[in-house]
Protein backbone atom coordinates (compact mmCIF):
# COMPACT_ATOMS: atom_id res chain seq x y z
CA UNK A 1 0.00 0.00 0.00
CA UNK A 2 1.62 3.29 -0.78
CA UNK A 3 1.42 6.25 2.01
CA UNK A 4 0.78 9.65 2.19
CA UNK A 5 3.16 12.11 1.24
CA UNK A 6 3.64 15.90 2.80
CA UNK A 7 2.76 18.16 -0.34
CA UNK A 8 2.06 22.03 -1.08
CA UNK A 9 1.68 23.96 -3.73
CA UNK A 10 3.75 26.92 -4.53
CA UNK A 11 5.23 29.44 -6.92
CA UNK A 12 8.64 27.86 -7.90
CA UNK A 13 11.47 30.98 -8.69
CA UNK A 14 13.57 30.87 -11.45
CA UNK A 15 17.19 29.54 -11.52
CA UNK A 16 18.63 32.80 -11.99
CA UNK A 17 16.36 34.85 -9.28
CA UNK A 18 17.61 32.06 -7.24
CA UNK A 19 20.69 32.81 -7.50
CA UNK A 20 20.51 36.24 -7.58
CA UNK A 21 18.81 35.89 -4.52
CA UNK A 22 21.27 34.21 -2.59
CA UNK A 23 24.26 36.31 -3.89
CA UNK A 24 22.27 38.56 -1.85
CA UNK A 25 21.43 37.35 0.80
CA UNK A 26 25.28 36.17 1.77
CA UNK A 27 25.92 40.14 1.91
CA UNK A 28 22.46 40.88 3.72
CA UNK A 29 22.48 38.75 6.68
CA UNK A 30 25.27 37.62 8.98
CA UNK A 31 25.74 33.91 9.05
CA UNK A 32 24.56 34.09 13.03
CA UNK A 33 21.13 35.76 12.05
CA UNK A 34 19.41 31.83 10.74
CA UNK A 35 19.90 29.40 8.92
CA UNK A 36 20.33 29.84 4.74
CA UNK A 37 17.27 28.04 2.60
CA UNK A 38 19.27 26.16 0.12
CA UNK A 39 18.66 27.89 -3.67
CA UNK A 40 16.71 25.15 -5.00
CA UNK A 41 14.01 24.90 -2.36
CA UNK A 42 13.04 28.86 -2.71
CA UNK A 43 9.65 28.78 -3.45
CA UNK A 44 6.33 30.96 -2.43
CA UNK A 45 4.12 28.51 -0.65
CA UNK A 46 0.16 29.18 -1.87
CA UNK A 47 -1.16 26.12 -0.24
CA UNK A 48 -0.08 23.73 2.20
CA UNK A 49 -2.07 20.33 2.01
CA UNK A 50 0.12 18.57 4.97
CA UNK A 51 0.36 14.57 4.67
CA UNK A 52 -1.58 13.52 1.47
CA UNK A 53 -3.08 10.64 0.74
CA UNK A 54 -2.34 9.32 -2.75
CA UNK A 55 -6.07 9.40 -3.13
CA UNK A 56 -6.66 12.85 -1.88
CA UNK A 57 -3.10 13.51 -3.82
CA UNK A 58 -5.00 12.58 -7.01
CA UNK A 59 -7.82 14.42 -6.21
CA UNK A 60 -6.25 17.48 -5.30
CA UNK A 61 -4.24 17.74 -8.40
CA UNK A 62 -7.67 16.96 -11.34
CA UNK A 63 -9.13 19.89 -9.33
CA UNK A 64 -5.52 21.93 -9.56
CA UNK A 65 -5.04 21.19 -13.19
CA UNK A 66 -8.63 22.91 -14.19
CA UNK A 67 -7.72 26.28 -12.59
CA UNK A 68 -8.14 28.81 -15.57
CA UNK A 69 -6.14 31.62 -14.20
CA UNK A 70 -4.10 34.87 -15.57
CA UNK A 71 -0.36 34.88 -15.28
CA UNK A 72 0.76 37.71 -12.89
CA UNK A 73 3.69 39.66 -12.05
CA UNK A 74 5.15 39.50 -8.95
CA UNK A 75 7.26 42.32 -7.27
CA UNK A 76 9.87 40.95 -4.44
CA UNK A 77 9.94 43.92 -2.47
CA UNK A 78 9.31 43.73 1.89
CA UNK A 79 11.11 41.64 3.54
CA UNK A 80 10.64 40.76 7.56
CA UNK A 81 11.22 38.15 10.72
CA UNK A 82 9.06 36.19 12.12
CA UNK A 83 10.80 35.22 15.38
CA UNK A 84 8.20 32.38 16.93
CA UNK A 85 8.87 30.39 13.55
CA UNK A 86 12.32 31.53 12.96
CA UNK A 87 11.93 32.75 9.95
CA UNK A 88 13.13 35.43 7.53
CA UNK A 89 11.24 36.31 4.41
CA UNK A 90 11.24 37.71 1.22
CA UNK A 91 7.56 39.39 0.41
CA UNK A 92 5.73 41.81 -1.92
CA UNK A 93 4.06 45.08 -0.29
CA UNK A 94 1.43 45.09 -2.82
CA UNK A 95 0.68 41.32 -3.38
CA UNK A 96 -1.48 40.90 -6.94
CA UNK A 97 -4.67 39.73 -7.39
CA UNK A 98 -4.11 36.95 -8.96
CA UNK A 99 -1.84 35.83 -6.36
CA UNK A 100 -4.49 36.01 -4.03
CA UNK A 101 -7.01 34.21 -6.19
CA UNK A 102 -4.99 31.68 -6.96
CA UNK A 103 -3.82 31.03 -3.60
CA UNK A 104 -7.58 31.80 -2.43
CA UNK A 105 -8.57 28.56 -4.30
CA UNK A 106 -6.17 26.30 -4.11
CA UNK A 107 -6.40 26.66 -0.01
CA UNK A 108 -10.63 26.40 -0.58
CA UNK A 109 -9.99 23.36 -2.46
CA UNK A 110 -7.66 21.94 0.15
CA UNK A 111 -9.76 22.71 2.99
CA UNK A 112 -12.80 20.97 1.09
CA UNK A 113 -10.37 17.86 0.69
CA UNK A 114 -9.81 17.96 4.50
CA UNK A 115 -6.75 19.56 4.24
CA UNK A 116 -6.39 21.52 7.52
CA UNK A 117 -5.89 25.51 6.67
CA UNK A 118 -4.15 27.44 9.23
CA UNK A 119 -6.86 30.62 10.29
CA UNK A 120 -4.30 33.18 9.42
CA UNK A 121 -4.47 35.38 6.84
CA UNK A 122 -2.64 34.54 3.67
CA UNK A 123 1.28 36.08 3.91
CA UNK A 124 2.91 35.43 0.66
CA UNK A 125 6.42 34.88 1.50
CA UNK A 126 9.54 32.92 0.43
CA UNK A 127 11.94 31.75 3.40
CA UNK A 128 15.17 32.50 3.32
CA UNK A 129 16.37 31.65 6.75
CA UNK A 130 15.37 29.67 9.01
CA UNK A 131 16.10 28.59 12.61
CA UNK A 132 16.21 32.71 13.08
CA UNK A 133 15.21 32.94 16.97
CA UNK A 134 17.14 36.01 18.14
CA UNK A 135 16.85 39.53 16.75
CA UNK A 136 17.81 39.86 13.66
CA UNK A 137 18.84 43.20 11.73
CA UNK A 138 16.51 43.39 8.87
CA UNK A 139 18.28 45.49 5.91
CA UNK A 140 15.72 48.41 5.01
CA UNK A 141 15.23 47.19 1.12
CA UNK A 142 15.71 44.59 -1.25
CA UNK A 143 16.81 44.79 -5.11
CA UNK A 144 13.35 44.81 -5.65
CA UNK A 145 13.28 41.56 -8.13
CA UNK A 146 10.69 41.46 -10.40
CA UNK A 147 9.49 38.15 -11.81
CA UNK A 148 6.83 37.15 -14.31
CA UNK A 149 4.87 34.29 -12.82
CA UNK A 150 3.64 31.65 -15.46
CA UNK A 151 3.03 28.67 -13.64
CA UNK A 152 2.62 27.01 -10.25
CA UNK A 153 3.60 23.80 -9.44
CA UNK A 154 3.04 21.03 -6.69
CA UNK A 155 5.94 19.96 -4.30
CA UNK A 156 6.90 17.07 -2.02
CA UNK A 157 8.63 17.81 1.05
CA UNK A 158 11.14 15.38 1.53
CA UNK A 159 13.38 15.11 4.79
CA UNK A 160 16.39 12.27 3.93
CA UNK A 161 20.30 12.93 4.39
CA UNK A 162 19.46 15.19 7.75
CA UNK A 163 17.69 18.15 4.86
CA UNK A 164 14.04 18.76 3.82
CA UNK A 165 14.25 18.65 -0.10
CA UNK A 166 11.23 20.02 -1.77
CA UNK A 167 10.35 18.23 -5.09
CA UNK A 168 8.49 19.64 -7.54
CA UNK A 169 5.98 16.99 -8.86
CA UNK A 170 3.63 18.77 -11.44
CA UNK A 171 3.42 21.81 -12.84
CA UNK A 172 0.55 23.48 -14.37
CA UNK A 173 0.90 27.00 -16.71
CA UNK A 174 -1.50 30.15 -15.89
CA UNK A 175 -2.89 31.60 -19.09
CA UNK A 176 -0.88 34.57 -20.72
P1 LIG B 1 7.42 28.46 5.78
O1 LIG B 1 8.41 28.61 4.67
O2 LIG B 1 6.90 29.77 6.27
O3 LIG B 1 7.91 27.56 6.89
C1 LIG B 1 6.89 23.58 2.97
O4 LIG B 1 7.04 23.22 4.31
C2 LIG B 1 6.23 24.92 2.85
O5 LIG B 1 4.95 24.90 3.46
C3 LIG B 1 6.98 26.06 3.51
O6 LIG B 1 6.92 27.18 2.64
C4 LIG B 1 6.24 26.35 4.78
O7 LIG B 1 6.18 27.69 5.14
C5 LIG B 1 4.85 25.90 4.43
N1 LIG B 1 4.21 25.35 5.61
C6 LIG B 1 4.69 24.38 6.41
N2 LIG B 1 3.81 24.10 7.39
C7 LIG B 1 2.75 24.91 7.19
C8 LIG B 1 1.50 25.09 7.85
N3 LIG B 1 1.17 24.37 8.91
N4 LIG B 1 0.67 26.05 7.36
C9 LIG B 1 1.01 26.79 6.29
N5 LIG B 1 2.16 26.64 5.62
C10 LIG B 1 3.02 25.72 6.06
Amino acid sequence: MSSSRRLFFALPLPDALQQQVIRWRADAFTPEAGRPVAAANLHLTLAFLGDVTPQKALALTRLAGRIVQPGFSLRLDDLGHWPRPGVVWLGTRRAPRGLLQLAELLRSQAARSGCYQSPMPFHPHITLLRAATQPVAIPPATPGWTFSVEAFSLYQSVFENGRTRYHPLEQWPLAQ
